[in-house]
């Protein structure tokens, strides 16, 4: 577990410490997890993007994990394919709200990312996404729902996503 807690305060979303932790296995993952960081840098949230392997960088991991806390860190987003344990992994070092993003894998389509990560034993929970760039976009939205309960200029911003999302639909379609 962490060594210290920060301090329960507003979030600033103008500090330099991130308050989101992305996460990823392998570079091959960024082209999944990008959706997220854009979502993140919309909402102008400060965050930080890592690679932490849970099995070749197993010291970096206990490492990041144990000090995300302390670090000021409120939501760490994972991604990872194939036997996915790092957000397993991470949410076992910390009472952090982690988010598994499953990356979709080549042997089976992401099936296998998204079993390891949702099939956590009860008592430390991954709260899992989709499979893919709609798991990780989601994981943005839903870090940032997060820190918006204690933020109201931040859920200001929420808010105005989602409508601007309703605007755009149309009340018909096109030829
Ligand atoms: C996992 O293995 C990573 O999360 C990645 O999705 C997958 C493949 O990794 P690379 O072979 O591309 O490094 O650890």
């Amino acid at each position: 577990m962490s060594e210290a807690l920060a301090p329960l305060e507003k979030t600033d979303l103008t500090a330099d410490t991130p308050l989101v932790s992305v996460v990823m296995g392998s570079q091959s993952d960024w082209e999944t997890m990008r959706h997220g960081c854009v979502f993140l840098d919309e909402m102008e949230i400060p965050y930080e993007r890592r690679i932490v392997s849970a099995h070749r960088t197993p010291d970096r991991l206990a490492e990041f994990a144990r000090g995300a806390q302390s670090r000021g860190v409120k939501v760490v987003i994972a991604g990872a394919g194939g036997a996915a344990h790092l957000p397993g992994m991470v949410a076992a070092w910390t009472t952090l709200p982690v988010l598994g993003v499953p990356v979709q894998s080549k042997a089976l389509q992401g099936m296998d990312s998204l079993l390891s990560i949702v099939q956590m034993p009860g008592g430390v929970p991954v709260g899992t996404l989709a499979i893919g760039a709609a798991g990780a976009l989601n994981a943005g939205i839903l870090a940032t729902s997060i820190l918006a309960l204690s933020d109201r200029e931040l859920s200001a911003r929420l808010e105005t996503w989602r409508a601007m999302r309703t605007a755009a639909v149309a009340d018909h379609p096109e030829e």
